[in-house]
């Protein structure tokens, strides 16, 4: 049990502009941006991954690999690099749902999954918040090789997958493996296996030393798990709500955001026809609850038979949504928690007839 009264997972707390954070074990009272490499060089390197460094066997590799049960689908191999990106939150500098200028700094320097093709040899697309879909079907075993490009170890820790402890990439103090611990410069591979019974939408982020703070830079992104064989929906929306606050960012203000972006006409405008089968994945990746709310639709609770057309999300939480289109129109999907709604948190949703 962890006694430090302010646990290293302790957040974010605001007050007039100054704000609590407390990361890597220490607690930074801030108005402006932390330091990430000051607070990563007070960080020692846990006794595991300094053995592996030494034993040649960099952080990962063959010999780190734990022996998984033999899958019986196929390898999903990624190649996934965590590097820093200029970043424009309100890219248009409007709120489309107000119909009003956003006038405040909204441009920072984000921390992002990148993907890559085998080997790292080029980018597959430009490096996003939140990072690249992570993709499988149950009897899969899922390959990622991480390699970091940031100035503090970062790690991947996947939510709902299946994995040993080595492949958790989770920091633990002393206790840490290598995959909890990947440095700068340095690559790991994780080895995840999506078994029976863990389908679903589910996401992947940082959960290294200094965590929070790269997940408040942008480390987070999205994985599915899907039932080997089971239809695709016609439209499928992956959508990550979270907030960018001054500590991370270094602006003057916190934004709410869906996938990285603030305000309808910046965040993801999404499409579909009436008829189509609408999945929409909805993962909270902040210290709030969420509600994801649609305009004009409804769906059936997969677990209780419910209808419902808001849904709570705690941190961490993922939920999906599944509908036949049937309600054409401009409409907004959004959280419900006002001051998230107002600060940045929803998006335009258009439906053809
Ligand atoms: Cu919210």
């Amino acid at each position: 049990m962890d006694l430090d009264p302010y646990g290293r997972r302790e957040f974010f707390a605001g007050a007039g502009g100054l704000f609590v954070c407390t990361l890597a074990g220490q607690k930074v009272l801030t108005d402006r941006g932390a330091d990430v490499e000051r607070l990563a060089a007070d960080v020692p390197v846990p006794p595991k991954v300094r053995a592996a460094e030494a034993g040649g066997a960099a952080a990962g590799g063959p010999a780190a690999r734990p022996t998984l049960a033999k899958a019986v689908g196929a390898r999903r191999e990624y190649w996934i690099r965590a590097e820093e990106v200029r970043w424009n939150i309100v890219p248009t500098g409007r709120d489309a749902m107000m119909d009003r200028k956003i006038k405040a700094k909204a441009k920072f320097t984000a921390f992002a999954y990148r993907p890559y093709s085998p080997g790292f040899e080029q980018p597959l697309g430009p490096a996003t918040v939140p990072g690249p879909l992570i993709e499988c079907e149950t009897g899969d075993t899922v390959v990622v090789n991480f390699q970091n490009k940031l100035p503090s170890p970062v790690t991947i820790h996947p939510h709902g997958i299946f994995y040993t402890q080595e492949m958790d990439g989770a920091y633990k103090g002393r206790h840490t493996d290598p995959g909890g611990f990947v440095q700068k410069n340095r690559t790991f591979q994780y080895v995840w296996d999506a078994r029976e019974g863990t389908e679903g939408a589910w996401l992947y982020h940082d959960h290294g030393p200094l965590d929070p703070l790269p997940v408040y830079k942008g480390l987070f992104g999205p994985l599915i798990v899907r039932k080997a064989g089971a239809p695709r929906p016609d439209r499928e929306f992956f959508l990550a709500f979270h907030s960018f606050q001054p500590p991370a960012t270094d602006l003057k203000r916190a934004f709410s955001c869906v996938n990285g972006r603030a305000y309808a006409g910046n965040t993801p405008t999404l499409h579909a026809a009436a008829g189509e089968r609408v999945a929409w994945h909805v993962y909270a990746i902040d210290n709030d609850f969420h509600t994801f709310h649609i305009h004009g639709h409804r769906w059936v609770d997969p677990d209780g038979g419910k209808v419902i057309d808001n849904q709570t999300l705690g941190p961490g939480d993922s939920i999906s949504a599944y509908y036949v289109e049937d309600n054409p129109g401009r409409w907004f999907y959004h959280c419900h928690v006002f001051s998230h709604l107002h600060e940045g948190m929803n998006g335009w949703y258009l439906v053809g007839g």
